[in-house]
């Protein structure tokens, strides 16, 4: 009898232990992430956000534990940095265009024929130029981790190849929701149309619009070769993406954990960017194999379009953003002298 006791005290003992190991381990709880982005999961976009998932879980030993939400079914951009600045969710990379309504400094990266090449692009916006536009971030509630690429912009429509500027004459041209673009295309003739990205496809499908501008990686993940005709190479704007995370949840975090995010997002952006420069050469071989009919615009013609374009800019510099452009000339003239 007394064994008896003994083995039943002993086994509710291991029970306890166990119950209690498992009560442990089911109090801890990851610190989940919800990573929403406006690509399709295959995509550089999509590719990045998996690898920056992983690269946090090996960093902190699963205590993050990221979910990405791809093809905008968290929201459109600026939906998704809205939910950011409220807490609802915890972060998001997104196009630096739609964050001009927040910080309208970001327009500057919308300016055309500002960078020469990814080189220029990877020093302004790694360096102090880009980090102190981020730092501005702050009090409206965002935290701007890094910049990824989205890429070189060029045009596709179903219309006609854009060889000249006045190609562009009468195209319903969708644009990004940013003055800067819309009075860019404006001044060449096109007929802007601002649109939200997770509407762009069925826009084109429906001929709500005629055209779009895009990097080849995007017009290819994005199926836009099944709806555009043409695809004119003007490489009109470097178009950069950024990394953001929610403030009220990144207040919470400690020193550590905050060190652990920023160097998983660079390590994100360091595989990004190689990503996408090695898959923009294969794009554009992917598109001309589904019959997009593809054309180079001379250099000829696109000073013709940067000079057209002088209005875009001088308007921005207008709307109170003269030292930022002469900063960031002064930055690129240093870089290229
Ligand atoms: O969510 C989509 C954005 O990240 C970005 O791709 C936007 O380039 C963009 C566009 O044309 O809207």
């Amino acid at each position: 009898m007394k064994n008896l006791i003994t083995s039943l005290f002993v086994l509710s003992a291991f029970a306890g232990l166990a119950a209690s190991g498992v009560a442990a381990a089911a109090d801890y709880q990851p610190r989940i992430i919800r990573f929403g982005y406006g690509l399709a999961e295959e995509s550089n976009q999509g590719r990045a956000a998996k690898f920056l998932a992983e690269d946090l879980a090996k960093r902190t030993g699963n205590k993050f534990k990221m979910k990405s939400f791809g093809s905008a079914s968290l929201g459109s951009d600026p939906q998704m940095q809205n939910a950011l600045i409220g807490g609802a969710q915890e972060m998001t990379v997104v196009s630096t265009a739609t964050l001009v309504g927040i910080v309208s400094d970001f327009g500057v990266y919308d300016l055309p024929f500002v960078f020469g090449n990814e080189r220029e692009a990877d020093a302004i916006l790694d360096g102090p130029f880009g980090q102190a536009l981020n730092a501005k971030l702050q009090d409206k509630g965002l935290v701007g981790l890094v910049y990824w690429e989205n890429g070189f912009r060029n045009l596709t429509n179903s219309k006609r190849p854009v060889t000249k500027l006045e190609d562009m004459q009468g195209i319903k041209l969708r644009v990004m929701q940013n003055p800067v673009y819309i009075d860019m295309f404006k001044s060449f003739g096109a007929n802007a149309v601002p649109l939200a990205f997770s509407e762009l496809f069925t826009a084109l499908e429906t001929g709500t619009v005629d055209g779009q501008e895009n990097p080849v990686n995007t017009i290819q993940s994005s199926k836009f070769y099944e709806v555009q005709k043409f695809l004119s190479l003007t490489k009109h704007v470097y178009s950069p993406w950024i990394v953001l995370v929610s403030k009220k949840w990144w207040d919470k975090l400690s020193a550590d954990e905050k060190k652990a995010l920023q160097a998983s997002a660079e390590a994100a952006r360091d595989f990004e960017r190689k990503d996408s420069r090695d898959s923009a050469g294969k794009a554009l071989e992917f598109l001309k194999q589904k019959g997009m009919q593809v054309n180079v615009v001379s250099d000829k013609e696109l000073v013709r379009m940067r000079d057209t374009s002088r209005g875009a800019m001088q308007k921005f510099a207008s709307d109170g953003h003269v030292a930022l452009i002469k900063d960031l000339q002064t930055n690129l003239e240093k870089m290229r002298n």
